[in-house]
């Protein structure tokens, strides 16, 4: 039996992979963090109990700023697979947070590369780094390839440039099987609250639901690649099976606004939204003129990434991998499970609970 370790194993990505991995049949290990709360809410569902004999699913203590407890994972584990999908993973906050997501995210790789040193696993243990289109920030070319020369425009980028070339290096210094999945945003019902897809569907439910009255938003003009967070991780298991290790631009070749996914969520449920002034004045009101959308500074970025398309043909040539969902399917699926937890959140609170949380992005 095939074993991965994954880090990042209770985000987004870590949970769709879990579930992937597990049915094709591998004992999954995963590193998660310890919090004061419950953070396990993504993989509840494939969690296994401890005392259950030949379980499949194991999850450990540990975190990509602290090389030791990487090391003692990896050689507890003797994964064949590491898939290094930890992060700080937002942009904003990494303006605000640049020294530590540095730690994370341009050493945390690094820190897992040298484990697989340290421990003689060159050979044995195949690497898969997250990579991302943020590298290309002030885009160089249209559409974004694999050549296409780097431009980071946050810490966030800089840190996985960093991580990036770190990887290329250790293929090239070492012979390991490490490679780059140089992935587009990819969204899901599980994508976090912050981001900017899901803080729309999350917040047009519960204005729906009576819950919410207004959405906030930073750049509504940024335009984005967005796929599927499921069709996405088949290609970072993909990309591990391979005779050869390369990094791969994952794609949809397909771009959207902000504001178009504003209007296709609020369409979806029943809004009809009327845009008014422009730039920081921008806002948007419903049929009975109530303020459904407005823009608020606070949500630019210091320097953002305005465009991003990607060009996933060598992907497409070599793996044979196709994304399954489209944009639509992916707006609907989005909307209809926030849809479902607003009026649960609705309801318990029209029965005098108050069991809702509103974290502001
Ligand atoms: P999420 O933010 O949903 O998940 C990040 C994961 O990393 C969480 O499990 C988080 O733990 C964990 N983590 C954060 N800091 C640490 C740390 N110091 N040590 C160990 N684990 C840590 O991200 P996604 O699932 O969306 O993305 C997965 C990876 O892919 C990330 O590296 C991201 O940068 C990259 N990426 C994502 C894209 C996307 O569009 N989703 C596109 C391109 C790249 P906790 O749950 O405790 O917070
Ligand atoms: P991004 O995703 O920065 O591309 O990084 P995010 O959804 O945060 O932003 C996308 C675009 O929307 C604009 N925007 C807003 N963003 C947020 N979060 N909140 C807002 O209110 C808002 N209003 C407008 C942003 O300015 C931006 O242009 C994601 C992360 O998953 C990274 O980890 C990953 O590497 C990249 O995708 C590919």
């Amino acid at each position: 039996m095939k074993k991965a370790l994954i880090t990042g194993v209770t985000g987004q990505d870590g949970a769709y992979l879990a579930d992937f991995l597990l049915k094709k049949g591998y004992e999954v290990h995963g590193i998660k963090r310890r919090s004061s709360l419950f953070n396990t809410d993504r993989i509840d569902h494939i969690y296994e109990d401890p005392h259950i004999e030949g379980r499949r699913f194991i999850l450990h203590y540990g975190d990509l700023t602290d090389s030791t407890s990487l090391i003692h994972i990896v050689q507890k584990v003797q994964p064949d697979e590491i898939y290094n999908l930890g992060a700080q993973s937002h942009v904003k906050v990494s303006f605000e947070e640049p020294e530590y997501t540095a730690n994370c995210d341009a050493l945390g790789p690094l820190r897992l590369l040298e484990a697989i040193r340290i421990l003689g696993m060159e050979k044995k243990t195949r690497f898969y780094q997250a990579s991302t289109s943020e590298l290309y920030g002030l885009v160089r070319e249209v559409p974004q390839k694999e050549s296409t020369p780097f431009y980071p425009r946050s810490p966030y980028a800089v840190a996985k440039m960093y991580a990036f070339w770190i990887t290329v290096n250790y293929r090239e210094a070492y012979g390991m099987y490490a490679c780059n999945g140089i992935l587009f945003n990819h969204e899901s019902p599980m994508r976090g609250e912050t981001f900017v897809t899901r803080k729309i569907t999350r917040a047009l439910a519960r204005i729906k639901a009576g819950l919410q009255e207004t959405l906030f938003l930073g750049n509504i003009d940024a335009l984005r690649d967005w796929g599927h967070a499921r069709d996405y991780v088949e290609m970072q298991w993909l990309m591990l099976q391979q005779q050869e290790a390369k990094d791969y631009v994952i794609a949809t070749g397909e771009q959207h606004s902000v504001r178009d996914f504003v209007n296709l969520s609020a369409g979806m449920l029943d809004f009809k939204l009327h845009w008014q002034g422009s730039g920081v004045d921008e806002r948007a009101y419903d049929d009975r003129n109530r303020l459904v959308v407005a823009v608020d500074p606070r949500y630019f970025r210091p320097t953002e990434v305005e465009t991003l398309l990607g060009d996933p043909s060598k992907a497409k040539r070599e793996l044979g991998w196709e994304p399954q969902t489209s944009f639509l399917q992916l707006v609907q699926e989005m909307v209809a499970a926030d849809f479902e937890s607003a009026k649960r959140d609705a309801l318990v609170k029209r029965h005098g609970f108050t069991a809702y949380n509103f974290h502001e992005s």
